[in-house]
């Protein structure tokens, strides 16, 4: 080979090096958002948990980032949910637990995402990405489809829909409906291991089919496990050994089963060769339960973490957060920044590229997944709230997280506990009489936190 041929081609190959690497900065990562519901703090193995086996997960988690420190929007479905979509916190969001007071007819009922809210889908759709929600929504009001999750930012959506309705559509629990009710696929326990893999089928069905390739996805997988929403399993022998009562074993089954769902949705990633370009969440929507015969405490489904779902203690609202991105995020890496759902919205405009929506309290976690943990921004503290249809002195919940310093409040009725999460991380020992300017000032922010919204009357108390 001549010398000036070398050049040539050596000139050639810097150039396909530069394109390739120009083209690969270009290219916008897919986000695929894996949301469980009611899953606990403690019920991952890569979170602690040593009865049920979550190996897929565990390998998910241990290729990516772990947070230690981070909370759903709420410690219940509907108003975490609106935390996550709207990127606004739980005394900003307009739902504030599963029901709210109708002024009208003073009836307690569902109550929708206002329609003028930006959601995460309508935030990622302007950013040039293709979005798609499969699952349980919750945010919608079951008669009116312009709240579903198809008009509200996703351009393909598979709803569950079993919230009975005043309308004619009659919304029987195992019916998806897709796209609004252009279409429907009805769940048929026996034909399948669970319901999240007739879900998974409709995710790979999206990915090999129908989303086009010329632009990022974003997906949201709203997954059915593990509340106890799904009584029947076509297996029954799984755990049939152990000596537990029948609702441990449904739930330990629904875990095994849905973990081999999320298994298998990332293997079909690699397998249409996305994988390297998707950014991967796992996280859960409240903390562990405790109903239909099931005790949060016998897989120990919270970890040392006191109280369940519906508590603003740590039980009901710290949840798993494992984040996935290779190249990017480095394997392995344990997080204790303090972080919640509606830090979502922020980060996944600055992984898109565009600014992020000025009403959301949420802080971007970027700089963490990206291993620039001195350029993370803190929040000051955080906040939930959450009110419920009867007497707020019994069912109006606040609490806070600042720095090790935690605040609960359980009605107005009761005063503010004060706890130390440094020497105190299961909330035992209540310091409110040893530190009463703590009290005062909790309360102060209690309220400057909380802001109207038609719906939930005890704001601002
Ligand atoms: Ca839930």
């Amino acid at each position: 080979m001549t010398l000036r041929r070398m050049l040539k081609l050596s000139a050639l190959t810097l150039i396909t090096s530069f394109s390739l690497l120009a083209e690969e900065q270009a290219k916008t990562p897919n986000i695929l958002f894996l949301l469980a519901d009611d899953l606990g703090y403690g019920e991952l193995g890569s979170y602690g948990q040593q009865t049920i086996k979550t190996p897929e997960i565990d390998n998910l988690a241990d290729n990516g980032l772990k947070f230690t420190d981070f909370y759903a929007g709420n410690a219940v479905c509907a108003p975490s949910r609106a935390v996550l979509m709207t990127g606004k916190h739980a005394g900003h969001a307009t739902i504030r637990g599963n029901k709210g007071i109708y002024a009208d007819t003073g009836r307690w009922g569902r109550v929708s995402l206002r329609k003028d809210e930006l959601t995460l889908g309508n935030m990622m759709q302007d950013a040039g990405y293709q979005t798609a929600f499969i699952g349980k929504w919750h945010l919608e009001n079951p008669n009116d489809l312009d709240t579903w999750a198809y008009a509200r930012g996703f351009d393909y959506a598979v709803q569950e829909q079993w919230q009975r309705a005043d309308s004619k559509i009659y919304f029987d629990k195992t019916t998806h409906w897709i796209n609004g009710v252009n279409d429907k696929k009805l769940y048929d326990y026996t034909e399948w291991d669970n319901i999240d893999e007739f879900r998974t089928n409709f995710a790979t069905e999206y990915l090999d089919n129908i989303k086009s390739d010329d632009k990022p996805f974003f997906l949201v997988m709203s997954y059915r496990t593990p509340p106890p929403h799904e009584p029947m399993l076509r297996n029954k022998s799984m755990f049939s050994d152990k000596d537990w009562a029948e609702a441990e074993k449904h739930h330990a089954r629904k875990i095994t089963l849905w973990d081999k769902q999320v298994g298998r949705l990332i293997d079909h990633l690699k397998m249409i060769d996305e994988f390297d370009n998707t950014l991967i969440i796992l996280t859960s929507d409240n903390g562990g339960h405790s109903a239909a015969g099931h005790d949060h405490k016998f897989f120990t489904s919270n970890g040392l973490l006191r109280g369940f779902k519906r508590d603003l203690y740590k039980g009901g609202i710290r949840v798993p957060h494992i984040a996935v991105w290779p190249g990017k995020i480095k394997p392995g890496v344990v997080s204790k920044h303090i972080g919640g759902f509606q830090d979502f919205m922020p980060t996944f405009a600055e992984v898109a590229n565009i600014s992020k929506p000025q009403f959301t309290d949420g802080i971007s976690v970027l700089p963490i997944y990206l291993g620039k943990t001195n350029q993370q921004v803190e929040h000051k503290y955080l906040y939930w709230e959450q009110q419920r249809n009867s007497d707020p002195k019994k069912s109006l919940l606040r609490a806070i997280r600042e720095g090790d310093w935690k605040a609960v409040q359980v009605g107005t009725a009761n005063a503010i506990e004060i706890y130390n999460l440094k020497d105190d991380m299961s909330e035992t020992t209540n310091l409110a009489k040893k530190y009463p300017e703590k009290v005062k000032r909790y309360r102060q922010l209690f309220a400057d936190s909380s802001t109207y919204t038609a719906h939930f009357p005890y704001a601002n108390e």
